[in-house]
């Protein structure tokens, strides 16, 4: 655990600790939408599919500024002790696909067995060498994987009233027998009966959508809702997962990061269980296709009631960076601004500023670090120090911080996990979860961030708590941060 310490120009007001979090993964990564016939490995043992390879004369995800754009963040690292952590993950070379996924970023508040092992690049060509049948991208020796490697199936533990837990998986219909290559999940709730549901993102195989029957049992709805491929029927690589409400119609929607060569992938949640792929007319479709994503989180950077969204990205093979298609190993992280209408665009990148720097990244985690109203981002890069970026970017919306705590005499978790709130300003009405997971192996800070706009007072407060109880508070204040007791309203 390293905690993140006043420093100079940097007025960190609390005490938040920044866990990194050095996991490696135990596992890797249309409309209503039909299996295909057949799953068939686009490049034998090797990546993912990544369209027609081209030859670029410059790289495309490094060093992409605009002098006229605002500075949103700065990168203020160096002026934190995180300056002298270091993450490292396996090889420089990244002979194996479990080199490559690196770790996470959680946030919050607190006053292999190498046995076995598939043919490695760095053994290619050498006579008599494991790698005589290495792995190819686009001619060139990487890692194998995912594909032709065993995958895991998914685990569900219940915890029993004797403060154990049992396994219930199979009875509940989560274990993926399948197999698939699990990144993400989250417990979220996708229809409105107050049940929750679980998605699951899945590298280079279909995606899984949990729907909770409330007998402790789940239907899985992948192909029929359309979340798992995308809007051509392909399989994506699935990297990070984004929940939350971008267009403010109540409904929790996905945004999912994806391989280099294609799109990450925006679903917007049509109700009634149906997910449509809008990535492209969302304008989140051709910017992001030279980037390999990671973590991603819908927040409300700027304050205007409507959520923006960030991607971490780096690429797995360092050999992107000896030939030129168009990509690089670090690459910059990408901020789109929400345009209100049901389009972003890419926030330039103002020379100089962390938008404009390029990291190898994998986990993100936001929260408010410095409690000045705007929401922070801490990423976390292989094989080097994490970036904290501090959120600078004007100040002229008001906002309100709310932390639930639920009643675990009622059922609810005290971290109130499953629960939303609704908050009304005028004729925007925002909706927020308190979700764990989700992003990348990473955990925003639970804390419930609105962006308010030009308002000063907040027209209605709305809990739905996790036992299913609704609960309506009045807000005195905003621009300040709501401690909210089940049962008992504001606390301080
Ligand atoms: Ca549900
Ligand atoms: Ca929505
Ligand atoms: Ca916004
Ligand atoms: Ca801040």
């Amino acid at each position: 655990m390293l905690k993140v310490k006043s420093h100079g120009v940097v007025a960190f007001q609390r005490l938040v600790a920044v866990v990194l979090l050095s996991l490696i993964e135990g596992s890797l990564a249309l409309l209503a939408q039909t299996p295909p016939k057949k799953a068939e490995p686009q490049q034998g043992r090797g990546g993912v599919s990544t369209g027609t390879p081209v030859n670029y004369a410059s790289r495309r995800t490094v060093g992409i500024t605009d002098p006229k754009a605002p500075v949103v963040f700065e990168d203020v690292t160096d002026k934190t002790t995180i300056a002298n952590f270091k993450h490292r993950s396996g090889s420089r070379q990244k002979d194996y696909i479990f080199e490559t996924p690196s770790g996470g970023v959680a946030m919050f508040d607190f006053d292999i067995d190498l046995n076995n092992l598939p043919p490695s690049p760095t053994d290619a060509g050498k006579a008599g060498g494991v790698g005589q049948n290495f792995c190819q991208f686009r001619g060139v020796p990487v890692m194998c994987g995912p594909r032709g490697l065993p995958g895991e199936g998914d685990t569900l533990y219940r915890q029993k009233s004797d403060g154990g837990f049992e396994d219930v998986s199979a009875k509940a219909g989560v274990n993926d027998p399948q197999k698939y290559y699990g990144f993400a999940s989250a417990f979220v709730h996708v229809d409105e009966d107050k049940l929750l549901d679980l998605i699951v993102v899945n590298d280079s195989t279909p995606k899984q959508l949990y729907i909770n029957k409330g007998n402790g049992t789940f239907e899985e709805v992948g192909y029929p809702s359309g979340v798992a491929l995308n809007e051509n029927g392909r399989e994506q690589a699935g990297m990070g997962l984004a929940v939350g409400d971008y267009n403010n119609d109540g409904r929790v929607d996905f945004h999912i990061t994806n391989f280099s060569d294609d799109s990450n992938v925006l679903y917007h949640n049509d109700g009634d269980g149906n997910f449509t792929d809008i990535t492209f007319q969302a304008g989140l479709g051709e910017v992001t296709i030279p980037f390999l994503g990671w973590g991603t989180s819908f927040f409300d950077f700027d304050n205007d009631c409507w959520l923006d969204l960030f991607v971490a990205n780096g690429h797995v093979y360092p050999t992107v960076d000896v030939n030129q298609w168009g990509t690089s190993f670090a690459q910059q992280p990408l901020l789109f601004r929400n345009l209100k209408n049901g389009k972003f665009e890419r926030v330039g990148a103002a020379p100089g500023s962390a938008l404009a720097q390029a990291w190898p990244a994998r986990g993100l985690a936001i929260g408010d670090l410095d409690g000045d109203g705007r929401q922070d981002v801490v990423l976390n890069n292989i094989d080097s120090k994490p970036a904290i970026l501090r959120n600078v970017s004007a100040l002229s919306n008001h906002w309100l911080d709310i932390r639930l705590v639920g009643d675990v005499a009622k059922k609810s978790p005290r971290d109130a996990i499953a629960s939303i709130a609704y908050l009304t300003t005028g004729k925007v009405r925002q909706r927020q979860d308190v979700v764990s997971g989700a992003v990348y192996c990473s955990q925003n800070d639970m804390t419930l961030h609105f962006g308010l706009g030009a308002a000063t007072k907040v027209d209605k407060l709305e809990i739905l708590w996790p036992d299913g109880t609704w609960e309506t508070i009045d807000v005195p204040v905003v621009d300040t941060k709501l401690k909210i007791i089940q049962g008992k309203g504001l606390s301080r």
